[in-house]
Order: C-alpha cells, then structure tokens, then sequence
C-alpha cells in the first residue's frame, strides 16, 4: 500500500469513527444527565440525596474507626495562642439565658439527671490545652482554653455505664445548638468541659459558663455553653449534621 492510498482510506474511516464518537458522546451526555436528575429525586437524609448519603456515611464510618480517634491534636506554647479570638456562630447564644439558675446537667438515664454547678466542675483537676481551632469555613487560630478534661469528669462522678454507650449528646440551655458526639472522642485525653479562655472566665459569646474544646474535631462540634449532656448508642441529633454535614467532623 503506498502512502497516497493509505490517507484517502483514513479520511473516509475517519468521518465513519467522528460519526460514532459524536453519538457515543452524546448517549453518555444523556446518561449523565438523566442519572444527575434521578439521584436529585431520591429521598433525601439529613438534606443529603439518600445514595449519596449512604456512601458518606461509609466514609464516616471508615474515617472514625481507623484514623481520628486515638491521635493527638498538635499542641503549641501558651504564647502564640491569639489575643483577640474569633466568635463565630451564635445558635443557642440567645440572650434569655440565666447564668445565676445555670447547673449543668448530666442525664444519666432518662428520668435520672445528676446537676452540677461551676464550682464543683472547676474543683476538678483542671487541664489546659493550647491547640489550632478550625472552622469548616476556612479559618482557623491558634487558641488557650482551660477546663476538666470530660474523662476526668466521667471518672469523678462514676459515668461508667454512660461512657460504655457509643455517643453523647450536648444540648444548650435552650435547646437550639446541639452536637452529636462519639464516645471515643468525648472520652479523648484533649477534649474539656472549658470554662476559661486565655486563664480567665469564658466570655458570654464565647459560651458561658461551660462549653466544650474537642480538639479533634471541627468547630462546628465544640459547642458553647453546655445545657445537658445525654448519653446513647444511637446517633444523637446534630444540628451541622442536618444541614448536610460529616456527622463526625473529625480531624
Ligand atoms: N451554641 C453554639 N455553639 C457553637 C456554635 C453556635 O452557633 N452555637 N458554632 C460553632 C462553630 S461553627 C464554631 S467555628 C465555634 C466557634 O467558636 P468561637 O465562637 O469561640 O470562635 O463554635 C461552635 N459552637
Ligand atoms: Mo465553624
């Protein structure tokens, strides 16, 4: 075959094969577009298509049982923790709130609620933690808090049947602002009950009198001031969680 021969063959061939690359193209634009508009029509969980969801929550399940739950959150020396701190987010912040009636409280079981007040929560072994803060909307800072770390809490008032169910649930005082947790996180050597920010009373915007520092996980999960705390094996309600968010946000 001479050369001459061989390009007219490729130019008849080559309309035959744009022709079919062209439909194929086509057929696979449509089969796209028809699975996009079918999974937008399933049921949604948690304001997440129900297939979608389902694959995140086997991601989340990955994630929370072979990666965040063991590791250290990276400390820093006192003195490059920020001055000025960031308030951001204020759900559950609302003004209506009492701090003079405040006790947080511990549902031990349903109709068994322990109370505690500030005292005797800042009458324990008190742990500081110096560690980068992050947003899941870009931002992040190097932040001092001071508190009970939870697990000492646990061991102080015999929360051992509770810390033996897989989650906890916080709630504030006016029930707006609620996070899910899971026990091995809550029970982490870096996640406190924090009652001070930079060696000095948590500020009101900053959640007042108690909230919680859980290092290892987003901000969205360290809730500020701390009405009760639930315990259960089932997933707690989680107020990012039902906008559409990773349950455990860890990091
Ligand atoms: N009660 C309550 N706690 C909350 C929030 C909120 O809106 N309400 N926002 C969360 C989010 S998104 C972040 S990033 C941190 C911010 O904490 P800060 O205001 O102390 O910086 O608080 C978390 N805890
Ligand atoms: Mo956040």
């Amino acid at each position: 075959m001479d050369y001459k021969e061989e390009i007219l063959v490729s130019e008849k061939k080559l309309r035959n094969k744009t022709i079919i690359s062209f439909t194929v193209f086509i057929l696979l634009l449509a089969a796209a577009v028809f699975a996009w508009q079918k999974l937008h029509e399933q049921p949604k969980v948690a304001d997440v298509p129900k297939p979608l969801r389902t694959v995140l929550n086997a991601n989340e399940n990955f994630f929370s049982n072979f990666l965040s739950n063991n590791h250290l959150a990276k400390s820093f020396p006192v003195s490059q923790a920020v001055k000025n701190v960031r308030v951001n987010g204020n759900v559950g912040m609302e003004a209506d709130f009492d701090p003079s009636t405040w006790k947080l409280q511990v549902i031990r079981k349903p109709g068994d609620t322990l109370f505690v007040t500030l005292d005797e929560i800042k009458a324990l072994p008190k742990t500081d933690i110096v560690f980068d803060f992050k947003c899941i909307e870009g931002w992040s800072q190097v932040t001092h808090w001071g508190g009970v770390k939870f697990s000492d809490f646990a061991a102080k008032y015999n929360l051992n049947a509770q810390t033996q169910m897989k989650y906890a649930g916080l709630v504030t005082p006016n029930k707006k602002y609620y996070v899910g947790i899971d026990m091995p996180s809550m029970m982490h050597p870096q996640t406190i009950l924090c009652y001070e920010m930079n060696g000095k009373p948590l500020p009101m915007n900053q959640g007042y009198p108690l909230r919680l520092i859980i290092p290892v996980k987003y901000g969205i999960k360290h809730l500020k001031r701390i009405g009760t705390i639930s315990f259960s094996n089932e997933r707690p309600p989680d107020y990012w969680y039902n906008q559409g968010y990773d349950y455990y946000s860890g990091l």
